[in-house]
């Protein structure tokens, strides 16, 4: 396909509530979206980077300038094939995951669109709807926590993720475990603790949890291995997988048992699906990570966590968990069994509101082939 434009969006949005983890608490959420043209045919995809540098080193600052200044340059008026070929061409550009699948995800949404076939099958997912579960930020007491916790429940969600800190993490999970005993429970640490610190986590291993995400620093793949040796409990690594090679060597040095894919982490859906294709080979269960995404990023994650190694509920949740408005006529509901299902539309699946994006839009740059 010749890509004959590109337009990048810098939008932020209002959360239905704040969000907060253990680098930060935000009430809105910031991310690019890009929109690639070709064949008289729009495909979009979302770049996950946020406003500030709390979860991943880049920004949509980073992800901005990485997009117009190289990116961009390697792709307008080239013919580029499939997202293999798009990874062949910006090879070159070290780093910079979340910005490189963002353009990744609006082609595969071009070619869905150009064949009339949904991401799903272009994927080769299995299920037309997937289980999914809520991740719940940090709240103000461990009371107010058990309540946030009450509410979804009452929505449906049939599996909680809660977000802990130092000093902020036993007692959580204790509390959320003794109001509701069964409930599939896990936790993340989005990388606060030390080898050391990290081993306070160790009475956690007395609450069935499903996994403990990410506890150690996200370049720390030794430490997490010798962590693991410490617990029942799974680990489950996030943000230190940015790669096949990473979940490779994750695996083989038994840093974790289960992976958290996010195609944006990993440089974009062709990397997941290696990831999962490695993890279904060796029996490891995966599910599908979340970043608060918009309606085009939530299309690409329920496409993707409908394969069949994603064993666990993903961190997909409605639509109204996140926004009162989202950037697409579509919005995504919870089905009573804890489900959502897979948009069974060309490419993604969803349509741009465009009065709702230029609401948000704080900044938009055209791109085009000279
Ligand atoms: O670590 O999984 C994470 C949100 C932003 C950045 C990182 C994470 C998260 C979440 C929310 O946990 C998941 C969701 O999108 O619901
Ligand atoms: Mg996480």
């Amino acid at each position: 396909m010749k890509i004959e434009r590109l337009t990048l969006f810098h939008v932020r949005m209002p959360l239905v509530a704040p969000f907060e983890t253990s680098f930060g608490r935000s009430a809105d959420r910031e991310c690019l979206l890009i929109a690639v043209y070709a064949e008289g045919l729009v495909g979009y995809g979302e770049c996950a980077a946020d406003a500030s540098p709390g979860y991943s080193y880049e920004t949509t600052g980073t992800a901005w300038h990485i997009l117009k200044d190289f990116v961009a340059p390697l792709l307008l008026g080239q013919d580029v094939r499939d997202a293999q070929d798009f990874q062949r061409r910006v090879r070159p550009i070290k780093g910079h995951l979340l910005a490189k699948a963002g353009v990744e995800m609006a082609l595969w949404d071009l070619i869905g669109k150009r064949d009339g076939l949904s991401l799903r099958v272009l994927l080769g997912g299995q299920r037309e709807r997937v289980a999914v579960g809520v991740s719940v930020g940090l709240q103000e007491t461990p009371d107010h926590l058990v309540r946030t916790v009450e509410r979804y429940l009452a929505q449906g969600y049939g599996r909680v993720k809660i977000k802990i800190k130092p000093g902020r993490d036993v007692e959580d999970a204790f509390a959320v475990r003794r109001a509701f005993p069964d409930l599939l429970l896990q936790v993340d640490a989005n990388s606060a603790y030390t080898l050391e610190t990290g081993r306070r986590l160790l009475p956690l291993d007395d609450l069935n949890l499903l996994l403990i995400e990410q506890p150690l620093a996200e370049d720390d793949l030794w430490d997490h291995a010798r962590l693991q040796k410490e617990f029942r409990t799974p680990l489950c690594l996030d943000e230190s997988i940015i790669s096949l090679r990473h979940a490779r060597q994750a695996l083989e040095m038994q840093a974790c048992r289960i992976i958290n894919i996010k195609a944006g982490r990993v440089g974009g859906l062709s990397q997941a699906l290696a990831i999962h294709a490695l993890c279904l080979e060796k029996g490891v269960p995966v599910w599908c990570g979340g970043m608060l995404e918009t309606g085009v990023g939530r299309a690409s994650n329920l496409a993707l966590a409908s394969l069949e190694g994603f064993r666990l509920p993903g961190d997909i949740s409605a639509s109204e968990r996140y926004y009162h408005r989202d950037i697409t006529h579509e919005r995504f509901v919870l089905n009573p069994d804890s489900t959502i299902d897979v948009p069974g539309g060309p490419g993604l699946g969803v349509t741009v509101d465009e009065a709702a994006l230029a609401e948000f839009t704080l900044a938009r740059l055209d791109l085009k082939a000279t």
